[in-house]
């Protein structure tokens, strides 16, 4: 603990240190005892979790890049930096990543004339004012043992993208495998062509549920648990379109995603 009052940007490691402070009755001076009590009451246990940023290798839809997960120990920013040869350049987009742990965190970027070869996630504290973007300023990068919490990440050409496309059935079908638990969809993005014919089967490990896409008319049957279920239509509009459970509350339960026909 020698080295607590040294990095103050180490929040994990200050987190904890107050906590357990706070725990034995010795207090901690740092501005962040209001945080910490209400941090307690978080699902994410700030004690053992680390932060952390994964990304896999995509292509960048409709200006937009999808950060697979975050896991934040307090408010923060994902911040997205051209990465081309591994060095730091411009900033091209954030977004809110709150203190828990977020999946397929859509992030808004630039549009570039030329789209960097790879790029960086970096997570950023959310100090100062939470929820407006503060950087250069107080917002700055979040730091585990004195480096960047941080996920760098290739963009793909157009052509080599499969997206998860699991097979083709050689009459030009994409086939996809969604699961289905409560209550969440895994993969929780498809990402089709317009004209794409799709073919969606249904996976339920727990639970009671379906798969509706409301503006291609699309809805499934319900089943339950190690029951499937296949629908198939034709991807004929442009755009990104929820999907969900209709199943009782499921939807407003955080079941659904996003069907993206690019
Ligand atoms: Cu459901």
């Amino acid at each position: 603990m020698k080295n607590s009052n040294s990095a103050p940007r180490k929040t994990m490691y200050l987190l904890a240190t107050c906590a357990v402070f706070a725990f034995t009755g010795a207090g901690c001076s740092t501005a962040n005892d209001t945080n910490i009590t209400q941090n307690s009451q978080s699902n994410l246990n700030t004690l053992n979790a680390e932060p952390l940023v994964d990304a896999s290798p995509q292509q960048v839809v409709s200006s937009t890049v999808m950060i697979d997960r975050i896991v934040a120990t307090e408010p923060s920013w994902i911040v997205i930096r051209d990465n081309t040869n591994n060095s730091r350049g411009n900033i091209l987009g954030y977004a809110s990543a709150p203190q828990g742990e977020s999946t397929n965190v859509v992030v808004n970027i630039a549009k570039l004339e030329v789209t960097p070869s790879k790029l960086i996630a970096l997570l950023h504290e959310d100090k100062g004012t939470v929820g407006v973007y503060e950087f250069p300023g107080v917002d700055v990068p979040t730091l585990l043992d004195e480096k960047d919490v941080a996920a760098s990440f290739d963009i793909l050409p157009a052509e080599s993208i499969t997206n998860n496309v699991n097979s083709n059935n050689g009459n030009g079908v994409k086939v996809f495998t969604v699961t289905e638990t409560n209550f969440s969809f895994s993969p929780n993005v498809i990402r089709v062509k317009q004209g794409d014919q799709v073919k969606i089967t249904l996976n339920s490990l727990e639970g009671f549920h379906n798969f509706s896409i409301d503006s291609y008319n699309v809805s499934s049957n319900n089943i339950g648990a190690g029951q499937t279920v296949s629908i198939e239509f034709t991807a004929d509009k442009k755009g990104t379109f929820e999907f969900y459970c209709n199943v009782d509350s499921h939807k407003d339960k955080g079941m659904t995603g996003s069907l993206i026909v690019e």
